[in-house]
């Protein structure tokens, strides 16, 4: 269905809206965006009140990636008046811009990109454009194109400082004298990994760190291993710290620092830190494996609908939403922590916080 809503769909959707939402909402503040209101009328479903989205979706490469997808799917269901048209790309760029022209061919309402890299993207937005499509692109940025409508998801270099604030003050309070790092990168020209890695090396560089090395593991447990595996071999005894930036890298880490006889998390040798905050994750910091761990929340799909709710309204929708997030760690010595002028709460991981993560 091109821009007709009837009354009982958004009346239905509303009502959904709000149950996808309120797993996301028990730990976190809603995001900006404001739902449509519920109609008082009462008219039956329209039968071809159906609203066609096309999601380009990364691929499948982290736990991560498995609750965005799933979110999606909840949220984009025919119970909730859509048909989703949904593409894994597999970590393709060149595959991610064909699914978005097959969707052009296919005509589609609305198209949603998680966009695999940042760059590359205005002459396939342009063509959206010109098909009167409007585009809402979610998590990672698009940053050499403004042709959509908005975007959904999280400040990364928010989350690299956040990162790198916590590290400082948990080694003034535990006493270690230097700080020897070891970086694992998410996949190569995606935001997430651009964003982590600015914020936590300009922490690093304002307070002297040495970063010994920083290579990508492409977001996967299989890259995380294979990097750690050969920082293991070159840096075995020489490093404290390991920076992974998403939960399956980490635990690749844990699997090839497990085999070469070196411990981590409270007590070990070396400070694990992972991003993402997935709940299996979150109990890896209950139990003391990972130091801390800093959300990114994978739930944009219940704001993408209210978004194309106020489109078929006719309301304009804010340009940029941020996701709201929350930073978790292991031992209770580091309560807050301050980036870009804000304090910002540490929760301390105990069993009731994991007990109470949504994903
Ligand atoms: O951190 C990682 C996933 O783009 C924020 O992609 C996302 C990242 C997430 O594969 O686990």
């Amino acid at each position: 269905m091109k821009k007709i809503i009837a009354t009982a769909l958004s009346m239905t959707m509303a009502m959904s809206l709000a149950a996808c939402g309120g797993g996301a909402a028990s730990s976190a503040a809603p995001a900006a965006s404001s739902a449509p209101a519920a109609s008082q009328a009462s008219a039956p479903a329209a039968s071809d009140g159906v609203i066609t989205v096309g999601f380009a979706q990364v691929g499948h490469e982290s736990d991560w990636r498995t609750a965005s997808t799933k979110s999606a799917q909840d949220v984009f269901s025919a119970a909730n008046g859509y048909d989703l048209k949904f593409v894994d790309c597999d970590n393709d760029s060149a595959a991610q811009l064909e699914a978005v022209r097959n969707f052009i061919e296919q005509d589609v309402d609305y198209i949603i990109i998680d966009p695999i890299v940042s760059t590359g993207w205005d002459t396939v937005l342009t063509e959206c454009e010109d098909a009167g499509i409007p585009v809402i692109v979610i998590d990672r940025t698009i940053d050499d194109s403004d042709k959509y409508v908005s975007w959904v998801g999280s400040d990364f270099k928010i989350e690299g400082l956040a990162c790198g604030e916590w590290l400082k003050a948990y080694a003034a309070d535990k006493g270690m004298s230097e700080i020897n790092a070891l970086v694992i990168e998410g996949s190569t020209g995606a935001s997430a990994t651009i964003g982590r890695t600015d914020g936590f090396k300009e922490i690093a560089d304002r307070e002297g760190w040495n970063i010994m090395a920083s290579q990508s593991g492409d977001f996967t447990e299989a890259g995380g291993q294979e990097v750690m595996e050969s920082y293991c071999q070159s840096y075995k005894g020489k490093f404290n710290v390991v920076i992974c930036q998403n939960d399956n890298e980490a635990a690749g880490a844990m699997t090839a620092m497990d085999n070469a006889g070196i411990t981590y998390g409270v007590g070990g040798d070396v400070v694990l830190v992972s991003f993402d905050a997935n709940k299996p994750y979150v109990q890896m910091v209950c139990d003391g494996k990972i130091n801390a761990n800093f959300e990114c929340n994978p739930m944009a799909a219940p704001t993408v609908s209210e978004i194309i709710q106020d489109l078929e309204a006719g309301k304009t929708p804010e340009k940029e939403i941020y996701v709201p997030e929350h930073w978790f760690a292991a031992e209770d010595n580091v309560p807050s922590i301050d980036v870009n002028g804000e304090t910002l709460e540490v929760i301390h991981a105990t069993q009731d916080v994991v007990d109470a993560r949504p994903y």
